[in-house]
């Protein structure tokens, strides 16, 4: 049976989906990834991403930080691609219970998906490290520098920086999710990123793993698929119908 079709069948088979995601899932909208073939990794960085969005680099470089964070972070133009609605209308239709998800550009919400629970926070909200100040986005994109809060204090994003831990209520929601569900979805994600990449071991029933490259799980998955996941979700939705 080809890939698709067998995806098909065993989300028709499957009662709780829970989908599992990474920067792969948004590359097809235009936002590069980190470890991808056109990732931010391997492109033009004298200074790798992982320490330019540390906790430390941003209280030493705030200035530095913003720069590389405008520049290759932001993405406030992005639209969704076929997998992320794909997902909103398998969450209609009852079949996904929820998406977690490593992404941090609100794609997912975009396409109309309700139960998302990001696990490295978003680019969309952002508050001043003194006062508590909520800012929108749009206040990053209009300012220049490191964006200050009217009381002076620095205003950063609402993003999980690495160095950082993850937010507990969320991270334990993810965990019941997975665990509730029949069928994990894991897609673009180099599932190199703990914990979250453990996540991929926690559902008790079946995994698919849909991801350009190789990933430490691809031995421990029920089905493998080394394609571009939109056109994964495209071939999902037509082998589904309106079922
Ligand atoms: P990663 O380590 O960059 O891995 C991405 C994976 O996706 C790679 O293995 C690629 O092979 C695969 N991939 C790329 N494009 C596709 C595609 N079209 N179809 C299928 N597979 C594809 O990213 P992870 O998410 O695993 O790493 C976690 C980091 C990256 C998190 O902290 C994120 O916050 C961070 N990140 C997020 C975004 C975003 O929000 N869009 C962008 C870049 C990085």
């Amino acid at each position: 049976m080809r890939n698709d079709y067998q995806l098909a069948e065993m989300v028709k088979e499957a009662k709780r989906v829970v989908f599992f995601g990474g920067a792969g899932v948004s590359t097809e909208s235009g936002i590069p990834d980190f470890r991808g073939a056109e990732g931010l990794y391997v492109r033009d960085n004298p200074i790798q991403p992982e320490t330019i969005l540390s906790h430390t680099f941003f209280m030493r470089h705030p200035d530095l930080f913003y720069s590389f964070y405008r520049d290759k972070i932001l993405a406030p133009d992005a639209k969704p691609n076929a997998a992320h609605t794909a997902l909103a209308e398998l969450e209609k239709r009852g079949k996904v219970d929820c998406v977690v998800t490593q992404n941090i550009d609100g794609l997912h919400q975009k396409a109309g998906s309700k139960c998302v629970l990001e696990l490295h926070g978003t680019t969309l909200k952002n508050h001043c490290l003194s006062c508590g100040k909520a800012y929108p986005l749009a206040y990053i994109l209009e300012t220049a520098g490191v964006p200050l809060c009217g009381c002076g204090g620095v205003v950063r994003p609402d993003v999980v920086l690495y160095e950082e831990p993850l937010d507990e209520a969320v991270t334990r929601e993810a965990v019941r999710r997975i665990q509730a569900a029949d069928l994990l979805i894991v897609g673009g994600t180099s599932l190199q990123v703990y914990p979250a990449a453990a996540y991929a071991r926690l559902c008790p029933g079946r995994l698919v793993i849909v991801n350009r490259d190789e990933t430490p799980y691809d031995a421990h998955a029920d089905l493998v698929i080394r394609d571009r996941i939109g056109g994964v979700f495209k071939s999902l939705m037509e082998a589904l119908g309106g079922v």
